[in-house]
């Protein structure tokens, strides 16, 4: 296959090449030349690693593997994220605040071809135990892909989705998906197929810039093909081939490499356990079966990794930033008070927003928790703290202190009960149904509100009755 027009420059990182040796040449990437197989080893590299705060990971020898490479952790921290666009972490995080709230997106720029399209196998061929895919949990059989950013469109053509999935390897040419049909728009896309019995097409991503992954895992609305943002975050179109055996769907030129197939309407198989976000296993489910009919990748392509389990992780990091993002977007119209959302842990079931304190005034608070239990974005809060804008609610100092000199319990706290929960939350009272139900605290840090003016009278405002008007309305025929 010919070279492309596929052009590299350091910053917007155009691909995970670029991406790698910006993070070498910042000190942030580790090579590890030792051999690590891709049972545990990787994932407990990674797990620490990142909480530990560690460097990108290189792996150049693994086990059993010996022509491939595989890296991860590269997207753990913002401010490596912020390197990616050549900016610092506080600048990051604002542009990717302003893209959101302003719905900022760039269509992208279709290139010929892409240098994942230089190897590609198909029909019996297609092995997907040749990719170096290590497990992540210490139970897990046969292993997931777990950075692999699904594509998929609805059968009208009019709309592709992407998102990050996990997919349990079940056989040489066989994977399953987790795709919520209710929460989440893949589900919903699959559900357009499925319910006209046909198989959807589907192309896995697995490598790409650490933008594409960004944008991968924002909530956008209905409708919107969220590889859209990548133009607006970077200032230049995002450059996108058409896959060939799928030509509806757009892939980005970046990928190292790309697994094709198609999502079964009807089969399903048994998968699990997984390592979820919350930090606990999933439990064993029916789901449904991706037949893979190809795979394309780089000559050289690296395998891009995430640990996925208890934060901090890569996924963590990406997450919390465009949920923040699309929740100040969502909420601002309903509550303008708002100024800052920041989501502190586990996809959002922790989250801090501040307020405007010069706007404070009674309800406000409990009006804006509602708000926020009500938007797609904050749909998985489950404990919510407001501070006022006097302080940072990414900063866990200024949140201790708000909680010990500005909160009282009884007069600051309210939890409703028995709201949809996520089910993957081992604390969650009741899974009746599969489905969780979780009670939803608000803690109020903000300053206590001065006593309520009481400079008013509490009688009822009516006009005082005039000899003219009673004239009027008897005139009308009203009794007075
Ligand atoms: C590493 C990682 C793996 C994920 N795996 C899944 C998954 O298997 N199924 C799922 O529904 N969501 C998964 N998610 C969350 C979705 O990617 C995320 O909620 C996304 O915004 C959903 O987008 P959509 O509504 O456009 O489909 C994962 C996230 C990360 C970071
Ligand atoms: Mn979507």
């Amino acid at each position: 296959m010919k070279a492309t027009e596929f052009v590299k420059k350091a910053t917007p990182c155009r691909d995970l090449r670029d991406w790698l040796a910006l993070l070498e040449q910042h000190g942030q990437l580790h090579r590890n030349r030792e051999p690590v197989a891709l049972r545990n080893d990787i994932a407990y590299v990674s797990q620490q690693v990142a909480a530990r705060s560690g460097p990108a990971v290189l792996h150049e020898h693994i086990v059993d593997y010996p022509a491939w490479r595989v890296v991860h952790d590269g997207m753990t921290t913002p401010s490596r994220m912020a390197l990616a666009l050549g900016l610092g972490p506080d600048q990051y995080a604002r542009h990717v605040f302003d893209v959101v709230a302003d719905d900022r997106r760039i269509a992208p720029q279709e290139v010929a071809s892409a240098p994942f399209q230089e190897l590609v196998m198909t029909g019996d061929s297609v092995d997907l135990t040749a990719l170096p895919i290590p497990t992540t949990s210490a139970y897990e059989n046969p292993p997931y892909i777990t950075a692999g950013i699904s594509h998929v469109r609805t059968p009208d053509g009019q709309w592709q989705n992407i998102a990050i999935r996990r997919y349990q390897v079940q056989g040489p040419n066989t994977l399953t998906v987790l795709a919520m049909k209710a929460a989440q728009h893949e589900g919903q896309i699959l559900g357009r197929w499925f319910a006209r019995g046909e198989p959807a097409p589907v192309a896995i991503v697995i490598g790409a810039d650490p933008l594409y992954y960004l944008c991968a895992q924002m909530p956008a609305p209905d409708g919107v093909s969220e590889y859209e943002y990548w133009g607006a975050l970077a200032g230049e179109p995002l450059q996108m081939v058409r896959s060939r055996q799928f030509p509806e769907l757009l892939l980005p030129a970046s990928a190292e490499i790309v697994i094709e197939g198609y999502y079964h309407p009807t089969e399903r198989l048994l998968e699990g356990p997984f390592s979820e976000f919350p930090g606990f296993h999933s439990g064993l489910f029916y789901l449904p079966r991706l037949d893979v009919t190809s795979v394309s990748l780089r000559p050289d392509a690296i395998y891009q990794y995430m640990y996925m389990g208890r934060e901090p992780t890569e996924g963590h990091n990406l997450d919390h930033l465009v949920y923040a993002a699309s929740m100040y977007s969502q909420l601002r119209t309903v509550v303008p008070e708002i100024t800052d959302v920041a989501v502190l842990g586990t996809e959002g079931f922790t989250t801090a927003i501040a307020i405007r304190k010069s706007r404070n005034r009674p309800g406000l608070v409990r009006q804006l928790a509602m708000a926020v239990r009500g938007s797609r974005a904050g749909r998985l809060i489950k404990n919510l703290l407001v501070v006022d804008d006097d302080l940072n609610p990414r900063n866990l100092d200024d949140i201790v202190w708000a909680l010990s000199v500005r909160f009282q319990g009884s007069r600051d706290l309210f939890v409703v009960d028995d709201l949809p929960g996520c089910y993957l939350d081992p604390s969650e009272q009741s899974t009746t149904g599969g489905v969780g139900q979780t009670s939803f605290t608000v803690m109020d840090l903000t300053e206590p509100l001065a006593p309520h003016n009481d400079g008013y009278k509490r009688g009822l405002a009516v006009p005082r009755c005039t000899d003219t008007a009673t004239a009027v309305l008897r005139a009308m025929g009203l009794s007075i």
